[in-house]
C-alpha cells in the first residue's frame, strides 16, 4: 500500500514538473531579461514618478474640426476622420509656421508641473517628422518654420532637467513602403522592405541627432506587418542599444517570434517596462507582474493631439489627474499627462491651468510621488499610500465627514510584535499629527484614528500625511500611543 502512495507522489510529482516544463517555451526573440533592469538608468526613470507627454503635429492646424465640420475622432487621428481628403491632410505641412512656439516656455511650464520627464511625438501616424530628417521630403525643414523642433525641445527640456524621450510610430501614412497588412506578392515585400530600412534609418538619425534623449517610446506597432518582422526588429533593438548605451524602451516596439506582444510567450515582459496602460491604470499590484510600467493619460477623453472644441468631453480636474499619478506610484508606476499645443504653438489657457493646478500641488506634496513605490499598507477607502525608504505617504482623496482618519497598519509577521505609528506629521503645515487608537477588527488588524484639523479642511484638496511605521512588542503598544496624543 505505502509502494503505491509513494508510486503516485513520485508520478504527480513527475507529471507537475512536465507540465511546468511545458509551459516555458524556448524564444530567440523573446524578453531578454526577467525581471527588473537594475542599472542606474533604469533606476532614474523609476523615480521620475510624473511626466509630460507632448503631441504636436501637423494635425493641431485643423485641430479636429475642417471645412465648419468637427470630427469627435481623436485630433491626431485626423487624416483618416472623413472630413478631409488625404491630398489636402499631406499638404498641411507647407502652412505649418507656428510662431507662437517657445520650447523654453514649454519646458518652464513642465517644471513648474512638476514633470520630470517629457515624452514628444517627432513622428506620429501621419509620417510628419518634426525634425529634418535626411530619409524623408516629408519634414519641419519643408515648412515655413523650417527650424528643427526636435532640437528646440530635447535642449530646452535638458536645460530645465527634464529627460527627453522621442516617441515614434512604426506607422507611417506618408512612407510609400509602409504596410498594416504583411506583403504577399515580390514587389510589395521588396517595398516592404524599403520602409524597414527607412524606419531603421530614422531611429538611427533620432539618437545621433538627440544624444541627451534618454528613451524611445514607441507606438502603432501592432500592424500584423511588423509582428511578423519579430526577428528584424529585435536585432534593430540591438543596434539601437548599442548606439545608445542606457536606452529606455517600452513594451510597445516589438513581438516575439509567436506574436505576443508585451510579455512573450512565457509572460515575461518584453524590454524595460510595460507600455500596455494608455488611458487606463491598474488595480493591484498582482496584476503588474513586478514589472516597471507608465501609464499615459489624456486631459479630455481620447484627445492626444490639439481638439479646437473641448467641451465635447469631460475634462480632467488637477485633482482627478494628481489621484490618478498618486495611484500609478503606490502600484510602482509612473504616470504621464498629455498635453496637445495649437496649430500656432501655444498651449491652450485650459492645460496651461491645469499644469500650474497640479505644480502647486506638487510643490507641496510632491514627496509622496518622487521617488516612491507600494507602501506597507494595504488599499484603503480615503486614498492611496507610497512609500520611500521607511517613511509611509497617506495621501488622503476622500476626506472623512467626521475629519477623523482611520488607517489600518499592517500586521507583523513576528510574533508578539505589532505594528504601530510612531510618527505622524501633515506635509502641507509641517505639523505633528494627533493619532489615537483606532480599535482593532475581527480579524485582529490594528487601526489608528488620525484626527485632520481645521487648517487642513479648510485647505479643502488632497492632503498628505507622512508616518513612520515601527514594530513594537505588543506590550508596549500603549506608551507609543501616549507619547503621539
Ligand atoms: O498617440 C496616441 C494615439 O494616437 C495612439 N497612441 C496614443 C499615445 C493610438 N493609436 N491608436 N490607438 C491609440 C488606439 C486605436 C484607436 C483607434 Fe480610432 C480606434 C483608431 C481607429 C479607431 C481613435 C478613434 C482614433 C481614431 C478613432
Amino acid at each position: 500500500m505505502k509502494k503505491i502512495i509513494l508510486l503516485i507522489i513520485l508520478m504527480c510529482g513527475i507529471m507537475s514538473f512536465q507540465s511546468y516544463a511545458k509551459e516555458r517555451v524556448p524564444l530567440t526573440h523573446g524578453a531578454h531579461r526577467i525581471g527588473k533592469r537594475t542599472d542606474a538608468e533604469m533606476q532614474r526613470w523609476r523615480e521620475y514618478g510624473l511626466g509630460q507627454f507632448i503631441h504636436w503635429g501637423v494635425y493641431a492646424i485643423p485641430g479636429g474640426q475642417w471645412n465648419g465640420k468637427t470630427s469627435t475622432y481623436a485630433a491626431e487621428w485626423f487624416r483618416t476622420s472623413g472630413l478631409i481628403t488625404k491630398d489636402e491632410y499631406d499638404n498641411l505641412y507647407k502652412q505649418f509656421n507656428p510662431t507662437a512656439f517657445d520650447a523654453k516656455q514649454w519646458a518652464k511650464q513642465a517644471k513648474q508641473m512638476g514633470a520630470k520627464y517629457v515624452i514628444f511625438t517627432t513622428k506620429h501616424h501621419d509620417g510628419f517628422c518634426m525634425w529634418p530628417s535626411k530619409y524623408t521630403d516629408y519634414t519641419i525643414a519643408n515648412t515655413p518654420y523650417k527650424k528643427d523642433i526636435v532640437k528646440e525641445i530635447v535642449d530646452a527640456y535638458d536645460a530645465e532637467g527634464i529627460d527627453v524621450y522621442l516617441y515614434f510610430s512604426i506607422i507611417d501614412w506618408n512612407h510609400k513602403g509602409y504596410s498594416s497588412k504583411v506583403p504577399e506578392t515580390e514587389s510589395e515585400k521588396a517595398l516592404y522592405e524599403t520602409f524597414k530600412d527607412f524606419t531603421r534609418n530614422q531611429l538611427l538619425e533620432l539618437l545621433a541627432n538627440y544624444p541627451a534623449a534618454k528613451g524611445l517610446w514607441f507606438d502603432g506597432s501592432w500592424d500584423s506587418a511588423w509582428i511578423k518582422e519579430a526577428a528584424w526588429v529585435d536585432s534593430l533593438g540591438d543596434e539601437l542599444r548599442k548606439a545608445h548605451p542606457g536606452l529606455i524602451i517600452g513594451s510597445r516596439f516589438r513581438a516575439d517570434e509567436n506574436g505576443k506582444r508585451h510579455v512573450d510567450t512565457n509572460g515575461d515582459l518584453i524590454d524595460d517596462y510595460d507600455q500596455r496602460f494608455e488611458r487606463n491604470l491598474p488595480n493591484t499590484l498582482a496584476e503588474l507582474g513586478g514589472n516597471d510600467w507608465d501609464c499615459v493619460m489624456t486631459i479630455p477623453e481620447n484627445q492626444w493631439g490639439y481638439h479646437r472644441d473641448w467641451s465635447l468631453t469631460y475634462i480632467k480636474t488637477p485633482y482627478d489627474l494628481i489621484e490618478m499619478a498618486v495611484k500609478a506610484n503606490s502600484l510602482d508606476g509612473n504616470f504621464v499627462i498629455n498635453f496637445g499645443p495649437d496649430g500656432n504653438g501655444a498651449i491652450r489657457s485650459e492645460e496651461t491651468r491645469i499644469a500650474k493646478g497640479i505644480g502647486d500641488w506638487m510643490a507641496v506634496n510632491g514627496a509622496a510621488v518622487y521617488g516612491t513605490y507600494h507602501s506597507v499598507l494595504e488599499k484603503q477607502d480615503w486614498g492611496y499610500s507610497t512609500q520611500k525608504d521607511d517613511i509611509t505617504y497617506l495621501t488622503v482623496f476622500n476626506k472623512p465627514m467626521n475629519n477623523i482618519l482611520k488607517v489600518k497598519v499592517p500586521k507583523s509577521k513576528e510574533k508578539d510584535m505589532i505594528y504601530v505609528i510612531e510618527k505622524a506629521k501633515f506635509v502641507s503645515t509641517k505639523k505633528a499629527a494627533v493619532v489615537k487608537d483606532g480599535g482593532q477588527d475581527k480579524t485582529g488588524s490594528i487601526y489608528y484614528n488620525i484626527t485632520i484639523p481645521a487648517e487642513i479642511q479648510r485647505l479643502n484638496e488632497p492632503f498628505v500625511i507622512e508616518i513612520k511605521l515601527k514594530q513594537v512588542n505588543k506590550g508596549e503598544k500603549g506608551a507609543y500611543q501616549q507619547a503621539l496624543t
